[in-house]
């Protein structure tokens, strides 16, 4: 034994009786066998990194133990299917370690060679600087931006425990899996850490399960520069169940922690590690210096010399070590298969509930869920589409099991919540009669998501949602607040999650609550995310598009923008149908059937001021006018160059642009013959119909531009 237990209430702490001494150096074989894996995730990480000439050694050589531990010991996985649904899922939140993420996928038999490792860094291979979903077989998530990782893996929980209320039978378990995390001081050190944490304490995600990396080291010198909370309390505090393990390469201790952290099923867990930065290195170990730069070969020699490795060939993997390490496949194959048996079963027994399950899983809609879409006639004459779109979630609700989210304490304003689909908390902790719940008993089970006033970390929750498979997260706060879950959202887009944003609160509209909650330059900013598609929809007729279009968007995330004011209705019967949505943009009213002269194009509730510009330049000039709605930018510009054409024709060099956005970016559609009528600043604090007079966002206004224009 080589770890004393000390005390059994919580925090448990296990201490190595030998600390600092190598344990398993002993004659035992199979902590030889640990050893030499380890050395091999060691210097695989460094010489990838020495041949790249650049990484991050440190985290690798201080962490190569405790994810030898977790990926040999406890991780179930098959390596041979990667995307098996019941797989334990596997964060690098510290995705600077991408090298021991790659070491430990290489070694357990995934598709990646070891040649694979020696591209390191190198153009289109499968080992990028940070780990890349998509891009290597078995990476779940893109890491990098510290803290995000923590966040996925708080949505991955959050996921695993609704489809295992949803689906599972008493003797039945389809969804039995953990989450694990490797995270590092600079995640815990992110505010989104502290935000997903606490969620995920007060949530009890016991399946939850984070290995720190305490090495009292960050990228420019010592934590004690920075940071010097006591971790293990902060997470005590927050309902997570702490444990200490006190040396960094105490494999069976760690182990041990392992165990129980798995046994803690009614609280989330976190191990705090006690490493040693670039383990090994006898020049660098413990020292910044080995955070971000290759040791340099002298120092690799040194440290391979210090650990009893080979100085050469570089990339040496002991066939042993190999040979113990890809045990990983046929044991993962049995995993799998008892768990494909288990699924036959369950088929025989709920076959409805089965083929559910694997169609959520495979992210495929309900056949027909379109029919279920509301449709707004004439008889309302108008409605924000923020209400628009809370009737389009109510419809969908009950065909939809997938569909799951809730909003930053704004479910009132917001109205991204599926009434009567319950609230996502822990069973027996409350019921529906508490103020703000969306309704019946609280479980699991429940689809509504109450994230608190946590933007940063609601954004990646919704990622970790959405990429664990079986759900469509939507997530919604006030537009404004779309920059509190910005990189979130960006990396939603970088990795084609599908995550649909519910924005409400658009634009100046918002009024009196001031230039503070007024959206205005975020429009644009999101425009500018590749891969994100940004809808700003007209009407009613237009959200419903909107959130057709959002969720048959399984290629990446979907930003939705809401008003809080009410919008005419267009009549359907005089204008172009709401479905020219689907194009991004369209012609939704003109007084020619030829070319015309002068082209208006709007967005959100400023169509309603292009279509009354219109008119009167038509009515009271003889101006021939056409009126584009331009709801989606990215979708339009993916439109065959006839259609685009077809729309904004080439010829007509007269054209106005309307948003109550700032208007950098229309040059665009307007060119530069034409003019914008839009935001210049921040905006104020006044009731909307006076902002959008004072900043000329009005019909009278782009009257005036057109035939400014004309008289070039
Ligand atoms: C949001 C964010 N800010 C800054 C960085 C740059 N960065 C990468 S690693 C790192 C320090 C991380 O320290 P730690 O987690 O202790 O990792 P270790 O030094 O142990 O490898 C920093 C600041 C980043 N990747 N993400």
């Amino acid at each position: 034994m080589f770890f004393q237990y000390l005390q059994r209430d919580e925090p448990v702490r296990l201490v190595n009786i030998f600390q600092g001494a190598d344990i398993y150096m002993g004659d035992n074989a199979k902590t030889r066998l640990a050893e030499l894996s380890i050395n091999t995730m060691r210097f695989l990480a460094v010489d990838a990194i020495q041949k790249a000439k650049s990484g991050h050694p440190g985290l690798p050589m201080g962490g190569a133990a405790m994810a030898y531990t977790l990926w040999t010991r406890h991780l179930k996985h098959n390596p041979s299917d990667p995307g098996w649904a019941d797989r334990d899922r596997f964060v690098l939140s510290a995705g600077h370690g991408s090298m021991l993420l790659y070491a430990l996928l290489y070694l357990t038999g995934y598709d990646l060679s070891l040649e694979d490792i020696e591209k390191f860094r190198t153009w289109n291979s499968k080992t990028p600087g940070h780990p890349e979903f998509g891009r290597t077989p078995g990476v779940e998530v893109t890491t990098g931006p510290l803290g995000q990782g923590i966040g996925d893996a708080v949505g991955m929980a959050v996921a695993e425990a609704h489809l295992a209320a949803r689906y599972n039978r008493a003797d039945l378990k389809i969804v039995d899996h953990y989450t694990y995390v490797i995270a590092g001081d600079g995640d815990l050190m992110e505010g989104i850490s502290c935000e997903a944490c606490s969620l995920a304490g007060h949530l009890k995600l016991g399946k939850l399960i984070v290995l720190y990396d305490d090495n009292r080291i960050s990228l420019a010198g010592s934590t004690r520069l920075s940071f010097t909370e006591d971790v293990g309390k902060r997470f005590e505090s927050a309902g997570w169940h702490v444990q200490h393990v006190e040396e960094g390469n105490d494999v069976d201790t760690i182990d041990r922690a392992i165990g129980l952290a798995k046994e803690e099923q009614s609280r989330p867990s976190i191990i705090c590690i006690s490493t040693i930065i670039g383990y090994g290195s006898p020049g660098k170990q413990g020292s910044a210096s080995c955070h971000g730069s290759p040791l340099g070969v002298e120092e690799v020699a040194a440290a391979k010399r210090n650990l009893g490795w080979p100085v050469e060939p570089g990339f040496f993997v002991p066939e042993d070590v190999l040979k113990h390490m890809r045990g990983a496949v046929e044991r993962g194959r049995k995993q799998e298969s008892e768990w494909r048996s288990t699924l036959e079963h369950y088929r025989e027994f709920c076959p409805e509930d089965a083929a559910e399950f694997e169609r959520v899983m495979d992210g495929r809609l309900p056949a027909d869920w379109e029919s279920a879409l509301p449709e707004f006639g004439s008889d309302l004459k108008s409605l924000s589409t923020r209400k628009a779109s809370e009737a389009v979630l109510q419809a969908l609700a009950p065909g939809m099991p997938e569909l799951m989210g809730g909003t930053a304490d704004l479910n009132p304003s917001t109205l991204a919540w599926l009434k009567g689909f319950g609230d996502f908390q822990p069973a027996g902790t409350g019921s529906g009669d508490v103020p703000g719940a969306v309704g019946g008993e609280w479980s699991y089970r429940g689809q509504n998501v109450h994230f608190g006033v946590r933007e940063h970390a609601m954004g990646a929750i919704a990622n970790g949602m959405a990429l664990h498979g079986g759900i469509v997260p939507f997530v919604g706060t006030f537009f404004v607040f779309s920059d509190y879950m910005r990189p979130s959202m960006r990396l939603a887009a970088l990795m084609g999650a599908r995550v649909i944003y519910v924005f409400s609160h658009d634009s100046i509209g918002v009024g009196e609550d001031g230039p503070t909650h007024q959206p205005v330059e975020h429009l644009m900013s999101l425009r500018s995310v590749p891969g994100l598609t940004v809808i700003r929809p007209a009407d009613a007729s237009e959200a419903v598009e909107a959130w057709r279009f959002a969720l048959n968007n399984d290629k990446g995330p979907t930003a939705l923008v809401f008003s809080r004011q009410n919008i005419p209705i267009l009549d359907r019967s005089k204008y172009a149908p709401a479905d020219g949505l689907q194009q991004g943009g369209y012609t939704v009213w003109e007084s020619t059937v030829n070319t015309p002269d002068v082209i208006l194009i709007g967005t959100g509730s400023e169509l309603q001021v292009a279509l009354d510009a219109g008119k009167s330049l038509s009515e009271n000039n003889g101006i021939a006018v056409r009126v584009v709605s331009l709801p989606c930018w990215e979708t339009f510009d993916g439109q065959p160059e006839e259609y685009r054409e077809k729309i904004l024709p080439s010829s007509v060099k007269v054209r106005v642009a309307v948003e109550a956005g700032i208007k950098l970016g229309w040059e665009h559609y307007v060119g530069l013959d034409g003019a914008v009528t839009g935001m210049d600043g921040f905006g104020a604090s006044a009731p909307a119909p006076v902002l959008y007079e004072k900043f000329g966002i009005t019909v009278q206004r782009v009257i005036e531009t057109v035939k400014s224009l004309m008289k070039r």
